[in-house]
């Protein structure tokens, strides 16, 4: 797929029935999953590559760990971290997003070749990010956020959380679309793990079609992260471990993809990409007719 030649309806990219599966590549050195696995620029490219190659359609590339508990790193940091690997992923062909929160950042990796801005505070850790986004056209991912890093678990109370992100998420969009953005280019994201404890994650996970009902495409990144690793508690009481948290993502995504999301963004594509061959095998197949009906026939 030649970079910015993906196949674009109302300003987004789409793929038919299946969700974008979106690759990701930290070039930290402490996310909780990837971080410090491809440090620089070389082995970041080496990794966006072969994303590719396990079944990824976009490549989502970012500077600076959102971990509960991180602290920032300053802008140049994240920009020289990100940029040469969209660069050089972008001239292969490949399509990117950038993981960013800062409209330079952004601005930086849609001149390196980035086709999409995946914002994990839905515009609001830089007053800059809607007018650039606006200014640039290209699709906006605005992830549920309240607030940075080192203090969101704090911020993890809600009485409904489901009405509560969806009612806030629905904010963000009219801050977008006041600032300028195009609706049609704005890509809704729940968050899970940001401001969530588990029993948040669920109930959201549970009712996904109260974002996708709304019309716009969502995204759900729950890949490795620790309420998969609270579920999958050891009989000794420790959590699994972020890398044996494979199967149960590709399960996510499989529940995620039958509520009709838009993308998954997952740390290995490879099990997703599977769990959703195993859905289209379904989809392809003529139901039960009838439910407790004759199964001889
Ligand atoms: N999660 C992380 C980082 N970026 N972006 C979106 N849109 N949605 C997410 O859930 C999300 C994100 C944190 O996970 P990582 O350390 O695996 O990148």
């Amino acid at each position: 797929m030649a970079a910015g030649s993906v196949p674009v309806r109302a300003g987004l990219p789409v793929t038919g029935i299946r969700p974008w599966v979106m690759g990701i590549v930290n070039v930290t050195p402490d996310s909780f999953s990837d971080g410090g696995r491809w440090p620089d620029t070389a082995t970041a490219v080496q990794r966006g590559r072969d994303l590719v190659t396990l079944g990824a359609d976009l490549v989502d590339v970012g500077g600076e760990s959102t971990r509960p508990g991180a602290h920032r790193v300053n802008p140049d940091t994240e920009a020289a971290r990100v940029v040469p690997v969209i660069r050089a992923l972008a001239s292969d062909g490949i399509a990117c997003s950038v993981d960013t929160t800062r409209a330079a950042v952004a601005r930086s990796a849609l001149d390196a070749g980035a086709l999409l801005v995946n914002d994990v505070s839905g515009g609001m850790a830089d007053p800059e990010m809607a007018a650039m986004v606006a200014d640039a056209g290209v699709p906006w991912v605005l992830m549920h956020w309240r607030g940075p890093s080192d203090v969101m678990q704090d911020l993890a109370r809600y009485d409904d959380v489901v009405a509560e992100v969806r009612a806030e998420l629905l904010a963000r969009v009219e801050a977008a679309v006041a600032a300028g953005v195009d609706e049609r280019a704005v890509i809704l994201d729940p968050g899970i793990g940001f401001a969530k404890n588990a029993d948040h994650n669920w109930a959201v996970l549970r009712r996904l079609d109260v974002l996708t009902g709304l019309g716009l495409p969502v995204l759900i990144g729950a890949s490795r992260k620790r309420f998969l690793g609270e579920l999958l508690v050891g009989s000794d009481g420790a959590l699994r471990g972020a890398a044996e948290r494979e199967d149960a993502t590709a399960a996510v995504s499989a529940m995620a993809a039958l509520d009709g999301v838009w993308g998954l963004r997952v740390h290995e594509p490879r099990p997703t990409r599977d769990a959703l061959a195993v859905l289209e095998a379904y989809d392809r197949l003529p139901g039960r007719a009838t439910v407790g009906g004759d199964v001889d026939g």
